[in-house]
């Protein structure tokens, strides 16, 4: 092929480029360029009968002209494509004033409706959320919170454990949320107020229990918090997350591994005629487990307990729910039955706040 002739298949290429109406004749023209039987890759396969003084040449004649047809092939695609995608935005258009329709499919679970809830009303009372792996270490889940070595919820029979690991530690479904506060303990600086919402694990299934639950803890440690502070913030707690004002709360003497002293918190209610109400009617319900954390726990996290003092709570979230939303079986939570989520869900608009509003 002589130097004019190269010429003539630049020139004619350049042209069916710029000819190309659309992507697929621009690919046609590629394919006909550098595809397999392509004009310029048949050039480069008469490279080989050449010798190699002209091949020299001529080689670096052919991957010029490859060289410059790919970067036109390539500007004329990027042409197409913007030109597609002007055309896309011109012609699809949003109203984004539009308001949002009513029926829309998704729900939000009672359980997130009401960690939601959890979540506002500790909130605005300064407590942040803080969370942690559901997977723990003995350290963490146990021996931290002051668990005695043969304690029976340590054993198979309550706990998940998982296959023994390589590194020699016994690694196991978190039991409580507990561990969060443990890690925060150990890195972070007092004062503390946190709450740890999240799933718990247990060997355990009948009515009232399913082997995964949700847990809501809270801690505070500083270096003056006490019981006082403790009933109040739980009695606020309460009132506000029922939506009943003067909802009587007691405390009675309980025991936790992990607190010391440890108490109960019941909530006034009413079970005239088979039905719960909760208010101020005489009789009696549990709602949630309390204390001040307990020393050795302190020293565990490194806190000196002649320094340093706070509360800590714990209560079930499913319970709580079930309490306020009138969902009467525990097990129904996780069906995922379609219909039970219509009915039992939130919508993902209706944002939980104190001041906004938490009782529909
Ligand atoms: C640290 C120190 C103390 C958390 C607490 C309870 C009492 C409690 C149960 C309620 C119902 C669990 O879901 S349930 O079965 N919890 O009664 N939890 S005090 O005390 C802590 C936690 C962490 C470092």
């Amino acid at each position: 092929m002589t130097q004019n002739s190269i010429e003539q298949l630049r020139g004619d290429l350049l042209a069916a480029i710029s000819a190309a109406g659309d992507s697929s004749a621009l690919e046609e023209v590629r394919v006909s360029a550098l595809g397999k039987k392509g004009r310029i890759t048949a050039l480069m396969k008469d490279l080989g009968a050449m010798d190699p003084e002209a091949r020299k040449a001529f080689g670096q004649q052919v991957n010029a002209l490859k060289a410059e047809v790919g970067s036109a092939l390539e500007s004329r695609k990027q042409a197409f494509e913007a030109a597609a995608l002007n055309a896309r935005l011109t012609t699809e258009t949003m109203d984004v004033t539009l308001p949002v329709r009513p029926e829309t499919e998704g729900s939000l679970h009672p359980i997130s409706q009401t960690m939601d809830e959890i979540a506002a009303i500790f909130g605005v009372m300064g407590f942040e959320v803080a969370e942690g792996p559901d997977v723990e270490d003995d350290f963490h889940n146990f021996t931290a919170l002051n668990f005695p070595p043969g304690h029976p919820a340590r054993e198979m029979h309550d706990t998940f454990f998982l296959q023994d690991a390589d590194d020699g530690e016994r690694y196991l479904l978190r039991t409580h949320t507990s561990p969060v506060q443990i890690r925060t303990m150990m890195n972070a600086k007092a004062p503390i107020r946190i709450i740890a919402p999240g799933r718990t694990y247990r060997c355990d299934y009948d009515m009232t229990h399913t082997p995964m639950f949700h847990q809501v803890e809270g801690l505070i440690i500083d270096t003056e918090s006490h019981m006082g502070h403790l009933k109040g913030c739980l009695a606020e707690f309460v009132r506000t997350y029922f939506g009943v004002d003067n909802l009587p709360v007691r405390f009675r003497p309980s025991f936790f591994p992990f607190t010391e002293p440890s108490a109960e918190m019941d909530i006034g209610c009413s079970r005239q005629g088979g039905e719960l109400k909760l208010g101020d009617y005489g009789d009696w319900l549990e709602i949630l487990g309390c204390g001040m954390v307990h020393p050795n726990v302190l020293k565990a996290c490194g806190l000196d307990p002649d320094v340093y003092q706070g509360f800590a709570f714990g209560m079930g979230i499913e319970r709580i729910a079930m309490l306020k939303y009138g969902i009467p079986d525990l097990r129904t939570f996780f069906e995922s039955d379609l219909r039970w989520l219509r009915h039992y869900g939130f919508s993902a608009l209706d944002v939980p706040s104190v001041t906004g509003g938490l009782n529909r």
